[in-house]
């Protein structure tokens, strides 16, 4: 079959992510209301705020900000983060980076499929943060058997979806009718079941040793937890959560608000409580309940540098050796204080984070720089082009996850505080035998990204520095 007759795998990512967004907005409808909510706030933030807007077109960033959205499952074996990388990658989603939840007491590792190359992600950049259950962590040995034995005798993908992954595989695509087949059955791994595979008795035990554990074992498949809307401003949503009827946590994950908002900031609300049959002497199960799924929105800022995350981290880590929030968030006021005292230390304009080299831009050539090419001076830097006028440094937006918000947007749906402490170190190599794949540096492609639009840049001026 000619590439040709080939549904791009953006096209089918797109095709994935609006099947999921209509199949989450029929499971849980205060996602329907939120979505409507954070694109109310994004059309009056982008007419208050015409600097905004333009970043933004000149990127390319607009038109993608109605269709991003990430969600997360929680997966229990290894076959399973194996069979899960093949499926996205039919719909070009890769595993980029490392995340160890363990230190922050959940007992998973994690990395996030998404779209890599830049086109890619200026057509969807639709994001899965995917958790492998570390079994190994369980103490009571009995335990860890039993539920190895549960989690043994389930398969998550359906038969077709399995032969479909294949097919694209072996062919290097799908036709149109196999890529509206592999949508359609790549669902069914990421719907809520309300038939339990265990008895109540069981789930308790699980849920007892850490209630993601009976998340992840006593179901037919890793329902899809949340779906996550992309806002331009986090604090106006969060105001406006209680108005539509929504509950969000106390505070908001991350950085404080910024001017120049940097890597991620995010905020929840809570899970709701489910109707769930659990295996039992009656035919239609026993009833019970169990909460699973969530809402969460996140804002966007720019990608750090390795030197801008390390300056992030020790502030971040300082404010909360500062103030621990209660799970009521009482104090939530006094954190959001410290937080923003804190990283009054964090630059806060685009010019300083670039020529300290906090963060990652993308330059693009100006209208002067344009009437310039052939005539700058082949020895010019970067910085001195931009100070001349010919190029301009856009923000790269971070695409990834944060682990510290990932832990504390975990824990405020584990219901308390919650907090276990693991002795087992990250394990990294382990989880990459189980995916089958290295996972891809996530600094390492900003920093790519960063270059080739220099190198971009430098050839529209007429200066092909880099070219050997
Ligand atoms: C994943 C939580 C991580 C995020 O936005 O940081 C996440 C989970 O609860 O399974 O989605
Ligand atoms: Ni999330």
């Amino acid at each position: 079959m000619s590439a040709d007759a080939f549904v791009h795998p953006d096209e089918i990512r797109s095709m994935f992510s609006g099947a999921m967004s209509d199949m989450y907005r029929a499971e849980v409808p205060q996602y329907g209301t939120l979505m409507e909510l954070v694109s109310d706030i994004n059309q009056e933030r982008l007419a208050a705020d015409p600097v905004l807007r333009n970043r933004l077109v000149r990127s390319d960033d607009l038109d993608r900000i109605d269709l991003e959205r990430h969600g997360a499952i929680r997966l229990g074996k290894p076959e399973e983060l194996f069979n899960m990388r093949r499926l996205f990658a039919v719909m070009g989603m890769h595993p980029v980076g490392y995340y160890d939840l363990s230190v922050a007491g959940v007992p998973v590792h994690s990395t996030a499929f998404r779209p890599i190359d830049d086109d890619a992600l200026r057509r969807n950049p639709f994001r899965v943060f995917t958790s492998l259950l570390r079994l190994e962590l369980i103490e009571d040995a009995q335990l860890r058997t039993e539920a190895e034995a549960i989690l043994a005798k389930r398969e998550i993908f359906t038969p077709d979806a399995l032969k479909l992954i294949y097919l694209a595989e072996k062919n290097g695509g799908l036709d149109r009718v196999q890529a509206e087949q592999f949508v359609a059955e790549a669902l069914e791994t990421f719907r809520w079941h309300s038939d339990a595979t265990v008895s109540l008795e069981t789930y308790q035990k699980l849920h007892d040793a850490h209630r993601l554990i009976a998340d992840v074992v006593c179901f037919k498949g890793p329902h899809i937890n949340h779906l996550t809307p992309r806002t331009l401003d986090i604090d106006a949503v969060q105001r406006a959560m209680p108005e539509r009827g929504i509950s969000p946590k106390a505070i908001v994950e991350g950085p404080p608000s910024r001017k120049c908002p940097i890597l991620l900031r995010q905020t929840s609300f809570k899970a709701l409580e489910e109707q769930v049959y659990f295996v039992g002497s009656n035919p239609k199960g026993t009833a019970g309940t169990h909460t699973a799924r969530f809402g969460e929105i996140e804002q966007r800022g720019i990608a750090l540098t390795a030197e801008g995350r390390k300056l992030y981290d020790t502030l971040l880590a300082s404010v909360r050796h500062a103030v621990q929030v209660s799970a009521g968030g009482s104090n939530a006021r006094d954190y959001e204080t410290e937080l923003a005292e804190r990283f009054a230390a964090f630059p806060d304009d685009y010019e300083t984070l670039r020529v300290e080299k906090l963060a990652f831009f993308r330059y693009s050539v100006t209208d002067a720089g344009r009437d310039a090419a052939g005539k700058v001076d082949r020895d010019v830097s970067v910085d001195e082009l931009v100070d001349q006028g010919y190029l301009h440094a856009d923000p790269i937006i971070y695409e990834d996850f944060l682990p510290v918000s990932a832990a504390g947007i975990f824990q405020s749906n584990l219901g308390s505080d919650e907090q276990k402490n693991y002795a087992e170190q990250s394990n990294q190599d382990v989880f990459e035998k189980c995916l089958g794949a290295s996972v891809a540096d996530e600094l390492a492609l900003y920093a790519a990204h960063q270059q080739a639009s220099i190198d971009q840049a430098f050839e529209t001026l007429g200066i092909r520095k880099n070219v050997a």
